[in-house]
């Protein structure tokens, strides 16, 4: 690993919000006396009522239970758009970016309170009251923002779905969250190519009981079914809705949103996020970590589906009244410059993207980067993955010209903002390192009996307290949600990372400890996709694992018996394939399938993934002991015929 360290520059010690004497100071404060850092902290939002009582937590095994300002109410539309209409109504909220280089559109506070308040109505007329769920199925066009704030002002609880998701996927997360009604588009548009969104929700309304109305947002024009008495074109109902509608107050702890996501074991989970510690979090780490200042202009690649579309594209950056972007396309449409084309179109200072990019860029060479200006650009930031020095060297000569600091960001679903990062003008900061945590957070390493290690070590990262963007339970299923995060290491918030903290204290993610892998800064649990494969008729057995994968990050390699008397043949190796973009949607397509008469199991039944991982690794060299194996031959099959790697 790297340790080669760059150091925070005069400038930015200088004009950053905060430099390493404020962080150090102002770290020490809100571990010393958290109900205090955060009481002030709280006071970045507006409150309808303010809080009296800060923190209320509980880790205790059986009891987890996690409050913050529980006593205040507020509303977080009312904070990321009408606070914002006395002193910047006519700056520009969110700078739109077609996938089409020639569309884009800029839409100031006012046309967004405008537009918030009209799609509000909108869900209104069709029954959404506080407290109902509302699946949101949209590309990334500025419906997407308007619809989440919409749910928010009216008290609904939002459930995105990836656009990316099979119809499979969108019903169970549509049936589990009980959502009435659905928001999506005629069709989305992604590298000039169209993506079916409602005719996948209606292939998945035909498998849900609870779904009564899909507003459908006008987008290609593409022609597709409009169902009497369910689906409702948007445009014509917003021409009758007035843009004129009042917040709902919340309590801090009513839930703001759902967002599924996958674990080791069983369905994704619906991760719940609440109103006023989520939101109080999320614009603070926004306004350190991109140390945004005013007239910023900011933009983060991720999508609305994932996590960090929520914090970073929608609320945090717009609780702070900052200009943010919004991008429809991808990374290589119309050409592989595209990414530095818009960073010189709407001149953005700030720029937030995933390591599998900054990989796949890297591949096609520096001329694509070098031949744009990029001069508006100061920060450049990280998340999804690990990301690997030499791609942390390129992003930082090549696109930053070594001008701009790095921050690589870690954090999860889970944890609602981001928890360790360097802070541009505080920390310097080591290629391959998330380096120091945020304020308030208190990473500890343990082993694998929980012992807390200290100084220079490596084991699996866990949290030792609170921080108010923390999820609450799992959507419907408590029980999960202490057994998941709270019952592995009593008392701590188990993270299910794995990591090393070196001599200076910062932390080095080293990746996932548990059955979950992450494909190009997605995420996904290989049991997900398991049950996927042997669903398929021929399949009588399937383990998945992840490999290296030099874009990706990591590639799903699948182990796969088949039924008796089936033909291990490529056909049927690409209608699995096929089956599996199906069931669960494209993101989690095998890259790698080997047939495998046999799996290597203990005599209990249990399959040994740790071998094969090492034989998806190429490390067959050190399998570690294979004694307990109820079969030990199957691993010298599996090994003469694994699959070959890019
Ligand atoms: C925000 C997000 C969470 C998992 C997490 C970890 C990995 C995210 C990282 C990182 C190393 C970083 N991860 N950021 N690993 N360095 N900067 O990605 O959420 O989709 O829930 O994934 O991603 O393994 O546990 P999510």
């Amino acid at each position: 690993m790297s340790e080669k360290v760059y150091p925070v520059s005069g400038d930015w010690a200088k004009r950053a919000w905060v430099d390493q004497a404020k962080y150090q100071a102002m770290y020490a404060d809100s571990v010393k006396d958290p109900a205090s850092f955060w009481g002030e902290q709280g006071k970045r939002i507006d409150w309808i009522k303010p809080y009296t009582k800060v923190k209320d937590v509980s880790y205790a095994p059986g009891a987890v239970s996690i409050k913050w300002f529980e006593d205040g109410q507020t509303n977080v539309a009312l904070n990321c758009v009408d606070r914002h209409l006395a002193t910047r109504g006519d700056q520009t909220a969110i700078i739109w970016e077609g996938d089409d280089p020639n569309e884009s559109k800029l839409i100031t506070y006012r046309q967004l309170h405008e537009e918030v308040c009209r799609f509000a109505n909108v869900l209104k007329a069709h029954g959404v009251k506080k407290g109902d769920r509302v699946t949101i199925y949209l590309p990334m066009i500025p419906e997407a923002a308007y619809a989440m704030l919409a749910c928010a002002r009216v008290g609904a609880i939002h459930s995105i779905v990836f656009g990316g998701f099979s119809p499979d996927s969108l019903a169970s997360r549509i049936e589990d969250a009980a959502s009435a009604v659905v928001i999506t588009a005629d069709e989305g548009l992604r590298g000039g190519r169209k993506v079916p969104l409602k005719a996948n929700v209606d292939a998945a309304a035909d498998k849900v009981d609870c779904l009564k109305t899909v507003l459908v947002v006008r987008r290609t024009g593409g022609s597709i079914a409009m169902k009497e008495g369910r689906d409702v074109w948007y445009d014509e109902a917003a021409a009758k809705a007035s843009t004129d509608c009042p917040v709902e107050p919340m309590n801090a702890e009513d839930p703001l949103f759902l967002l599924y996501t996958s674990g080791s074991t069983g369905k994704p989970k619906g991760v719940v996020h609440t109103t006023g510690g989520y939101l109080v979090y999320a614009a603070m780490t926004h306004q350190y970590v991109f140390d945004y200042h005013y007239g910023d202009v900011y933009w983060c690649t991720a999508d609305v589906g994932w996590v960090t579309g929520h914090s970073y594209i929608v609320y945090g950056p717009l609780a702070n009244g900052a200009t943010t972007l919004m991008f429809e396309g991808i990374p290589t449409y119309p050409s592989i410059s595209r990414f530095w084309d818009v960073v010189d179109k709407h001149k953005v200072n700030i720029f937030y993207t995933a390591p599998t990019a900054i990989r796949s860029l890297m591949a096609a060479g520096e001329e694509p980067v070098k031949k744009t200006s990029r001069a508006s650009l100061r920060l450049l930031g990280s998340v999804g993955e690990p990301i690997n020095p030499e791609a942390w060297e390129w992003y930082y000569r090549v696109v930053g010209d070594n001008r701009c600091p790095i921050v690589d960001t870690w954090w999860q679903t889970e944890t609602g903002g981001i928890l360790i990062s360097p802070l541009p003008g505080a920390t310097a900061q080591k290629p391959g390192s998330a380096t120091l945590p945020f304020f308030g957070v208190q990473p500890q390493v343990v082993d694998a009996e929980g012992k807390v290690l200290e100084g220079p070590c490596e084991g699996n990262l866990v949290i030792a307290d609170s921080w108010p963007g923390q999820m609450r339970t799992v959507y419907g299923d408590h029980q999960r949600f202490m057994e998941t995060y709270f019952a592995t290491y009593p008392n701590k918030y188990f993270t299910g990372d794995g990591c090393r903290r070196d001599a200076d204290g910062y932390y080095w993610i080293t990746g996932r400890v548990d059955d979950v892998i992450n494909v190009s800064g997605h995420r996904m649990g290989t049991a997900e996709v398991e049950s996927a494969l042997v669903a398929h008729p021929k399949v009588s057995e399937a383990a998945v694992v992840g490999y290296p994968h030099d874009i990706k990050g990591q590639g799903i390699y699948a182990y796969v018996t088949l039924m008796t008397g089936e033909e291990p043949t490529e056909a049927l190796r690409k209608e699995l394939v096929t089956w599996v973009r199906k069931e669960i949607g494209p993101i989690a397509s095998p890259d790698l399938i080997q047939f495998a008469p046999g799996l290597p199991k203990t005599r209990s039944g249990k399959i040994m993934r740790r071998i094969l991982r090492k034989i998806a690794e190429d490390e067959f060299g050190s399998l570690g002991d294979t004694s307990t194996l109820a079969d030990p031959g199957v691993v010298n099959d599996l090994i003469d015929n694994r699959q070959n790697k890019r």
